[in-house]
């Protein structure tokens, strides 16, 4: 920078140097490296205060103005101190070991086998991934993420994982965010170097809704595995063995710990629900051992697994298979969700899923807290302290006020047990209520819900969940915008415009479900439209990446691999990631109210763009159109300097 400033220097052009040159040129040595990234988040904060918010809210509701208090890390000086400092943070004490650094020394086969020794249970904490995506829309930033992080690794080293990646995070960091998911997991795992983490693959689907070529599964898996991710819980929506086969090969292969899922639906302790029974399952975890996972999930996306069924289900592949390890995941939509994951952990489950207490319950996982204060003083004591509990809650208590206009809480107030009759998985019945509340028909949702039962019958009873759910959640509204009872659209099948969704479906674009395909139903809206009865990828071309990469070179220059993997993945939405990274800077620095609402004016606020580069910025004033272009002028006090940006009204 020093160079640059000096050649920038008209007396250094033309030749007039002295031994005064130096000192008289003071500003030859301010390092101003940030001056482009920071005129962007000027032109951001412009954008936002002339035109609103740049991401969709979900509701009128306000981030909260607050600074949610971090919890202390307590320096111990007799433990090796780590120096956090080249990433932003102060000099602290190493975070104490845990499951990762034995991972990274013995590899999956022995990790796997270490957890299953242990007689105690174990935790996953979900918070940083599934408990956001049920409560707030996946809309928690990796700016959050990251300033809880060492308090993560210091206090919860002891965890089984962190489950932090995967599933919807993907996209809607792209998508809604503008951040890149690639380093959220990378910055995350630098400052949890001791915690496993875990993602949510959605087997052939990677992170997206539909399937891949196998290159781009697999290449997407080895680039997790590089960027710091360790398991990978692998499912299908419709439990179809391929499609969770090329899943689980791809983790394999790229070094991470196979996860294969058995997603749960229907109810093992009830007689009358047949075709989802206990033979079903444990005939399907046979399959996934027999393939080689080295953890069996059973994934409870709705929260239908009873105390009971859970009690009946791990005790079946228990005795089946002693040596993998069980770990269990729900959701808390009916309020079951403590009782039904101690039943699991007694039945000899090694591994339950848990939602830090401020972000657990309704459509998201269990209470942490419940779980470890339940079994303190058994044998199952998950070892993890209460009180560390309540300080990291209370820190997603107060975070989670700045997401405000994404908080599910504005349409569900309380639990409820008709989960159990319309099986709606977690992440899809807020944003199904949500959808009904906002059309303005509060109760409609009552006769959606009622629809969502009806139509996962008329499909064959399914497995739901992403991206059959949303099958079967068109199909219910398409129903309640149309005022169809189950049996007129059996009999008008041949006649009706069906969403597009579930006429892929039945065509076979997702795989084949358990049953197969419910007929004359089928027949009737497909005619003579082509069917694909194999894995859907199979016959998917091979993703050519240098020519990917080729063609992002020439529109955005230097690009990553990481940035060809997102576009292989989501071309659209990565395409307008990149622009808007190119025109409006690193706005994952901002703190989260800023970011979605902007600043008050006058507000004064810091923006660390890396260790030693912190902008101090002050919104002064947003001007009226004055020339008459359609344009308004933003002025700001940036690190004492006046500056301003013009900004075009949309309005
Ligand atoms: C996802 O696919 O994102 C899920 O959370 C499924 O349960
Ligand atoms: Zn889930």
């Amino acid at each position: 920078p020093f160079l640059l400033n000096v050649l920038d220097n008209k007396r250094f052009l033309h030749g007039v140097l002295d031994t005064h040159f130096i000192d008289e040129h003071p500003e030859l040595f301010k390092y101003q490296p940030s001056r482009n990234r920071a005129q962007k988040l000027l032109n951001y904060l412009g954008e936002v205060l002339v035109n609103g918010a740049q991401t969709p809210l979900g509701t009128t509701l306000a981030p909260a103005d607050i600074n949610p208090h971090v919890p202390e890390i307590p320096i111990d000086l007799t433990k090796k101190s780590i120096d956090r400092e080249k990433d932003g943070g102060p000099k602290v004490t190493a975070p104490p070991e845990g499951l990762r650094n034995f991972l990274v020394c013995e590899g999956p086969a022995a990790f796997a086998k270490e957890v299953r020794s242990r007689k105690n249970l174990m935790l996953m904490d979900t918070t940083f991934r599934d408990a956001h995506q049920s409560l707030l829309a996946t809309r928690v930033r990796t700016h959050d993420l990251l300033k809880i992080s060492p308090y993560v690794a210091h206090k919860f080293h002891n965890l089984y994982s962190l489950e932090n990646w995967g599933g919807a995070t993907f996209d809607v960091a792209l998508r809604f965010l503008h951040e890149c998911p690639w380093e959220r997991l990378e910055n995350m795992r630098k400052l949890i170097p001791n915690i496993p983490f875990q993602m949510l693959l959605r087997g052939a689907n990677a992170v997206g809704y539909t399937s891949y070529p196998d290159n781009v599964v697999y290449k997407f898996c080895e680039l997790a595995v590089k960027s710091g991710m360790d398991i990978f819980r692998v499912f299908d929506s419709l439990n179809y063995l391929p499609n969770l086969i090329l899943g689980m090969e791809a983790a394999g292969k790229a070094g991470g710990v196979v996860e294969a899922a058995i997603s749960y639906t229907g109810d093992v302790s009830d007689p009358k629900r047949t075709k989802y029974n206990l033979k079903y399952y444990i005939e399907l975890a046979d399959e996934l051992v027999k393939v080689g996972t080295h953890i069996l999930c059973i994934k409870d996306m709705a929260g239908l697994l009873k105390p009971e069924a859970a009690r009946m289900l791990v005790c079946a592949i228990r005795e089946k298979h002693p040596d993998v390890p069980i770990h269990v995941h729900t959701h808390d939509t009916s309020g079951a969700g403590v009782a039904a994951m101690l039943a699991a952990a007694q039945a000899g489950a090694d591994i339950v899923d848990v939602a830090v207490d401020s972000m657990s319950g309704l459509t998201s996982q269990p209470s942490m807290g419940a779980v470890v204060a339940s079994l303190q003083g058994t044998p199952l004591d998950t070892g993890i302290v209460l009180a560390d509990v309540s300080a990291y809650s209370a820190y997603w208590e107060q975070t989670r006020t700045l997401y405000g206009p994404f908080e599910c809480t504005t349409t569900m107030r309380t639990g409820n047990a008709d989960v159990y009759s319309n099986e709606i998985p977690g992440g899809q019945y807020t944003n199904l209520q949500f959808q009904s509340f906002s059309l303005g028909l509060g109760d409609m949702f009552e006769d959606v819900k009622k629809a969502y039962r009806e139509a996962n019958f008329l499909l064959g009873d399914i497995i739901k969940v992403t991206p059959s759910s949303k099958v079967v959640g068109d199909l219910a509204q398409f129903m309640v915008q149309n005022k169809l009872s189950g049996e007129e659209v059996v009999k008008r099948a041949s006649e009706l415009s069906f969403p597009q969704s579930v006429i892929e479906y039945l065509q076979g674009y997702m795989g084949i479900p358990y049953g197969g395909f419910p007929e004359p139903f089928r027949s009737d809206i497909l005619k003579d439209m082509p069917r694909i009865d194999e894995r859907p990828g199979a016959n998917l071309k091979a993703l050519d990446f240098d020519k990917l990469a080729e063609e992002l070179t020439k529109t955005f220059g230097k690009i990553s691999e990481r940035d060809v993997m997102s576009s292989a993945l989501y071309p659209q939405v990565t395409t307008h990631y990149m622009n808007h990274r190119d025109k409006f800077g690193p706005v994952d620095k901002l703190d989260t109210r800023i970011f979605l609402t902007g600043p008050k004016i006058g507000e004064e606020f810091d923006v660390t763009l890396e260790k030693g580069k912190t902008l101090s910025i002050r919104a002064l004033a947003v001007t009226d159109d004055l020339k008459g272009n359609g344009r308004r002028e933003v002025f700001f006090e940036m690190n004492g300097q006046l500056r301003s940006v013009l900004i075009p009204d949309k309005e």
